[in-house]
């Protein structure tokens, strides 16, 4: 066969070949079987062009790269070809219809029970007289720790262990809310000490083994008298008025000994919860009247004034209030969970 006949025998084939072609992998297989310069047939076609010699040879080579340029052109086509029709298809499946109704507007969204609780329980401190006030949740070591007779190495650092900042020792997120202390006395000493009646709810990070009753990032909701006669009868009180609020009916509680440094004496106290297993004792806060130090940290006399102080678990309470088994139910974006409240 001499070269004109086959190089448009081959052009034959390969446009027949294309016209087949329906994906984007077998445009790929006939472009591989024509052009590949090894053994394409184009390529094969084209070695028998060096067996011409002269005038044809100059005129077939003009030839054969006319014919190369619009097979070229062919592809090139059949490619553009199926790159519209397949976002055609991605059109057409992933198609939104901005003439829907609203899903959202048959499914309203509503208060999350942590929130929920959280508006109870400041509702009931506003009623009692306390100011409710906002903390930092990144916040220096000293308001975390230092300031509340926590010194590095200190024992009580591991029950709260926390994330740190890279290359920032002074910095972490805070473990308790109780940053808030040293800091809202010293607002409220500035200008002569005066009473104070604070609550700073808010969100709280521990390094800690998750369970059903602990989360690594949790809720609190502290609280802060001052004033010149502060005494237990006052601790326990407040915190009775303020579980009574949430739950609505009298709280059985129990007061245990317990010590954080930032208090003496320092308590526990426990509820009587059933989380859907039988009734038990859980430990839902700590509490106790004001170190002297702290006091003395946040602008008060200690011979002069006296303080309360309370941390209580947000998560752990709202479950008591709903009988919430897990405490991972909270964050776990489960609408079967949530619609229950
Ligand atoms: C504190 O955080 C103290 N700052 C509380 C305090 C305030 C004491 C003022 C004295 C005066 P504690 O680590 O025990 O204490 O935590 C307080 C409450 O938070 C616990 O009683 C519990 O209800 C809740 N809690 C603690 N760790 C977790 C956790 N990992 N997950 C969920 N709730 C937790």
């Amino acid at each position: 066969m001499d070269f004109k006949t086959h190089i448009q025998a081959v052009k034959k084939e390969c446009l027949l070949a294309l016209k087949k072609v329906d994906s984007v992998d077998s445009l790929k297989e006939v472009e591989q079987r024509f052009f590949s310069r090894k053994n394409g047939e184009l390529s094969k076609a084209m070695k028998l062009l060096k067996d011409e010699s002269g005038q044809a040879k100059q005129t077939l080579g003009q030839m054969a790269n006319d014919i190369k340029k619009e097979l070229e052109d062919a592809f090139a086509n059949k490619h553009d070809e199926l790159r519209r029709e397949q976002m055609a298809a991605i059109g057409e499946r992933e198609a939104i219809d901005v003439t829907q109704t609203l899903v959202t507007a048959q499914m309203p969204g509503h208060i999350h029970p942590l929130t929920q609780g959280l508006w109870e329980l400041e509702d009931v401190a506003r009623g009692m007289g306390f100011i409710v006030e906002d903390g930092p949740e990144l916040d220096s070591d000293f308001y975390v720790f230092e300031s509340l007779n926590i010194p590095a190495h200190h024992p009580a650092r591991d029950s709260q262990d926390t994330f740190y900042i890279k290359d920032h020792p002074n910095w972490c997120m805070r473990s308790h809310v109780s940053n808030m202390q040293v800091r809202l006395m010293r607002k409220y000493s500035e200008k002569g000490s005066k009473p104070v009646r604070a609550a700073y709810p808010g969100r709280v990070f521990r390094n800690e083994a998750i369970d059903a009753t602990h989360e690594h990032t949790f809720y609190q909701f502290e609280a802060l008298m001052v004033d010149r006669e502060i005494h237990i009868g006052h601790l326990v009180g407040v915190i009775k008025e303020l579980l009574k609020g949430l739950f609505g009916r009298e709280i059985e509680v129990r007061l245990r000994p317990s010590y954080f440094p930032f208090v003496e004496p320092g308590f526990e106290l426990d509820m009587k919860v059933d989380f859907g297993k039988g009734e038990q004792w859980v430990e839902m806060l700590g509490c106790g009247l004001m170190h002297p130090r702290v006091l003395e940290e946040g602008g008060y006399d200690p011979h002069e004034w006296q303080g309360l102080a309370f941390g209580m678990g947000l998560n752990r309470l709202v479950m008591a209030k709903y009988g919430i088994e897990d405490i991972r139910h909270f964050h776990s974006g489960d609408m079967r969970f949530l619609e229950q409240f």
